[in-house]
């Protein structure tokens, strides 16, 4: 603990919790106080002196590496522990009263049972530790569609990373005092042992219980648990959206600008088209393209009936390894200082170095040992940067807006190796909702377990959802009523692949070239081919100067298999029955109808 943070006078268990206005506020910090036994509290006030005490504690105890300051300045290295390296999906729980309110897309546990079980691991867990608490917001500090939380933690990486990832300190603190309303989060690295390590929700108490990991969407309790999780639930019942979905402006020669949200699991995209940099025949012409938010996306209808969206991120959590000046030079241009990095490798001149970046050869791996090719990446499959969104050169003036930017069109896609062409438009917004629900994606690193396995993963948010899913498929439907002016829903497929295994489509910037189309597609402007599936651009009816694409790579991002479609569908069917009667009979229906046109 470093004599350099200024602790304010909070006693524990004394009457005198100067922390906050709030009564509310004071009370649950003096009983998490009691029940972890902390040395010290510390309120962060988000301070530029604050960050830099708190980086001067981490690195006496080792928990933060300095990197090389002439190539990166005020950049850091986190190496976590070695088991804990992802979010861990089967340790995550949602705890409502009512077990079918969870569903069967989420681990369940009776709330008593919950609180009972991860109580007694916080029992006296912060002895010795000192512990943080972290006012923040969820999305610009005066937006009305922001939403803000306290988060209690004993570790400083955490309220580092929070402190760049959402807007922390005292000007949320001063909206809590005035709203009264706040979402609990209280999360300890506990040992980082993964037998004593849980994430449990209680949407209906508005409180979120993490123990026993440092890591990413496990420890950052503003990000997935409560931006996706709690948020989803409470979205629910007060009528908006809160989705695992970059932002992205697309502006035109004209200056027109567009505003797409993009569902792409976890480590599927969603960052690289947020920052996404124009061929260069498009940049010659005018076409810019502006970073909203990369990763989750809270929407609501606005008086014109259109869906207005905020990120309520500041900052990034993006994935390393592949991250280069060809895939994404914004995301690179935006890591060069002030960064922390997660699990990355290094260089002999100490740069962080992971795989993909550049043809350079590094010396340590993720865990700090020399580093052999034969024990696998150099940097952690899963290694990730932390960094203010303002530091993106692509970073949208409109980004901060507090009424948000209006979508003009929905995304969702996966990681599909087989039969999923390159883009389809969907018929209408039921339709829409069906292909988001019938999501299907390969796992990846960003959890843990296998990757490279197909599972449904509808809007994304399989592992984010917090309540059940028939009733979150039967919510996005609500929005389609009298008055509504909603965006068009497409699905795309960047990582097709040909029977050489290589992917077929370039991706990446390229990307573009899709998004165009569909522009083109919502302004009425571009042609495609009725399929049962939806409208398939043809191949002439997409931008592809400059483009080589082979005879197999045109059949396949661009064709329509109908038996393996067919086959699909059956799968869809086979999905949604899970459900059960929960289902509301829109979605099976328009599957059946799909279907009877498919054979
Ligand atoms: P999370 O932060 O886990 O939610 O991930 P994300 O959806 O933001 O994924 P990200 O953009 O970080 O990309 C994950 C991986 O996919 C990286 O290794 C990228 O290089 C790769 N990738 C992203 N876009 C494309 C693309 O268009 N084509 C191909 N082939 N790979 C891509
Ligand atoms: C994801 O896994 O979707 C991420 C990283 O964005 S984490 O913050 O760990 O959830
Ligand atoms: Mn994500």
């Amino acid at each position: 603990m470093s004599a350099a943070i200024d602790y304010p006078d909070t006693r524990i268990g004394g009457s005198e919790t100067k922390g906050s206005q709030l009564d509310a506020l004071n009370q649950w910090v003096l009983q998490v106080a009691q029940l972890t036994e902390p040395a010290a509290i510390h309120w962060c006030d988000g301070s530029d002196s604050e960050y830099a005490a708190l980086l001067e504690t981490m690195q006496a105890d080792g928990s933060l590496l300095p990197l090389n300051t002439d190539t990166h300045p005020n950049s850091w290295l986190h190496r976590s522990d070695p088991d804990d390296v992802a979010r861990v999906e089967h340790l995550t729980f949602v705890c409502t009263s009512d077990r079918d309110d969870a569903g069967p897309n989420n681990h369940w546990m009776a709330p008593a049972e919950a609180h009972a079980k991860i109580d007694a691991l916080f029992a006296g867990c912060m002895r010795g530790r000192t512990m943080y608490v972290i006012p923040y917001c969820m999305g610009p500090i005066d937006s009305p569609l922001a939403r803000c939380g306290v988060e209690i933690t004993d570790s400083p990486y955490v309220v580092a990373n929070m402190r760049i990832m959402t807007r922390m300190g005292a000007a949320a603190l001063a909206r809590i005092e005035r709203e009264g309303a706040f979402v609990k989060g209280l999360h300890s690295i506990g040992e980082l042992d993964p037998e004593r390590r849980f994430i449990m929700h209680f949407p209906e108490e508005l409180t979120i219980k993490s123990y026993g990991s440092g890591y990413g969407g496990n420890a950052l309790l503003g990000k997935k648990c409560h931006a996706l999780r709690i948020a989803s639930y409470q979205a629910r019942q007060e009528g908006w959206l809160a989705e695992h979905m970059l932002i992205v402006g697309i502006e035109n020669p004209q200056g027109e600008t567009h505003y797409i949200a993009a569902a792409f699991p976890s480590a599927c995209g969603k960052t690289n088209l947020a920052m996404l940099i124009p061929p260069e025949s498009y940049r010659e012409a005018g076409w810019k393209v502006w970073t909203v938010g990369d990763d989750i996306c809270w929407m609501r209808p606005g008086a014109d009936g259109r869906l207005y969206a905020i990120n309520p991120e500041a900052g990034f959590f993006g994935v390393a390894p592949g991250t280069s000046a060809r895939s994404n030079p914004n995301a690179l241009a935006s890591i060069q200082r002030d960064t922390i990095f997660t699990n990355v490798a290094t260089t002999a001149d100490n740069q962080p170095w992971w795989e993909g970046l550049d043809e350079r050869t590094p010396v340590k791996d993720w865990r700090g040992r020399d580093h052999d090719p034969a024990k696998g990446p150099a940097a952690h499959p899963n290694s990730r940067f932390t960094v203010s969104a303002r530091q993106c050169p692509s970073y949208s003036p409109h980004a901060e807006d507090p009424q948000g930017v209006p979508i003009s069109a929905i995304v969702f896609g996966g990681r599909r190796a087989s039969l999923v062409p390159l883009v389809f438009e969907a018929r209408d917004w039921t339709h829409g909702v069906l292909v988001g629900a019938s999501m299907g994606s390969e796992t990846t690193a960003a959890a843990t377990g296998a990757v490279g396995v197909m599972r449904r993963d509808p809007m994304a948010m399989k592992p984010f959802c917090g309540y059940n899913f028939a009733d979150y498929f039967a919510h996005w439907l609500s929005f389609d009523k009298p008055g509504a002016n909603l965006p068009k829903i497409f699905h795309v497929n960047w990582f097709r692949k040909g029977d050489d295994g290589k992917f077929l489509w370039p991706g990446f910037g390229d990307n573009l070239r899709v998004l165009e189309w569909m522009i083109g597609r919502v302004k009425g402007e571009a042609e495609a081919v009725d399929t049962p599936i939806g409208a398939l651009p043809r191949a002439a009816d997409l931008n592809l100067e400059n483009v080589s694409l082979s005879p197999e790579a045109r059949e396949k991002l661009f064709g329509f298999d109908r038996d393996g479609w067919r086959a699909e569908f059956e799968g869809i069917a086979a999905y949604l029955g899970e459900f059960g009667g929960r289902m509301a009979p829109t979605l099976p229906a328009e599957q059946k109808r799909i279907a009877t046109t498919l054979q």
